[in-house]
């Protein structure tokens, strides 16, 4: 039996009424068995990293209690990007949904499917930034979340990151 762990979860999507896609994979997160919805960021809007020839996307990130193994939980979560009907044609390209299994408690996990801390978590305003919103003392690889988004290096302030209010 495992016992109850931390989970964060960021969420991005660029295509498919994107805020829609967010706004209803944080509900689905929700619903997620042996798992309990402890909080969520605001939705905000980037500029992509990486292709620069696609949509702005849309992220958030979320924070899970959950009894899963992490390899359960990436199935689950792999499992809702299916039901979005992510396509995903080119790497780092366009997609109806995307969720990353950022964090798992203290876990360091390296294997073949998963990496835990997400490997490019730290280099992402996208993800520090709501995440320092629901979780503002944590630390990722012994630093502050403050410390990783001060030294991402971008032509734009925050990757472009933009919170939306109202939405
Ligand atoms: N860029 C932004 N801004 N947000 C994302 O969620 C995102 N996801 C990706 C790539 C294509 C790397 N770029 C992104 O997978």
């Amino acid at each position: 039996m495992i016992s109850v762990q931390l989970a964060y979860i960021g969420l991005g999507s660029n295509i498919a009424s994107p805020i829609e896609q967010v706004r209803q994979a944080l509900s689905e997160l929700a619903t997620l068995p042996l798992c309990r919805l402890v909080a969520s960021s605001s939705i905000y809007a980037s500029r992509p990293v990486g292709p620069q020839d696609q949509p702005d996307f849309i992220n958030a990130v979320a924070a899970l209690e959950t009894r899963l193994s992490p390899l359960a939980l990436l199935d689950q979560l792999q499992a809702l990007e299916q039901q979005h009907r992510r396509q995903r044609q080119r790497h780092w390209g366009p997609r109806t949904l995307d969720l990353d299994l950022l964090l798992y408690g203290d876990s360091q996990i390296n294997t073949p499917r998963l990496s835990v801390p997400h490997p490019h978590m730290t280099a992402r305003a996208f993800v520090l930034a709501p995440l320092a919103e629901i979780a503002p003392s944590l630390h990722v690889n012994q630093a502050p979340l403050s410390a990783w988004l001060e030294r991402i290096d971008s032509p734009h302030p925050n990757q472009g990151l933009k919170r939306l209010t109202e939405v």
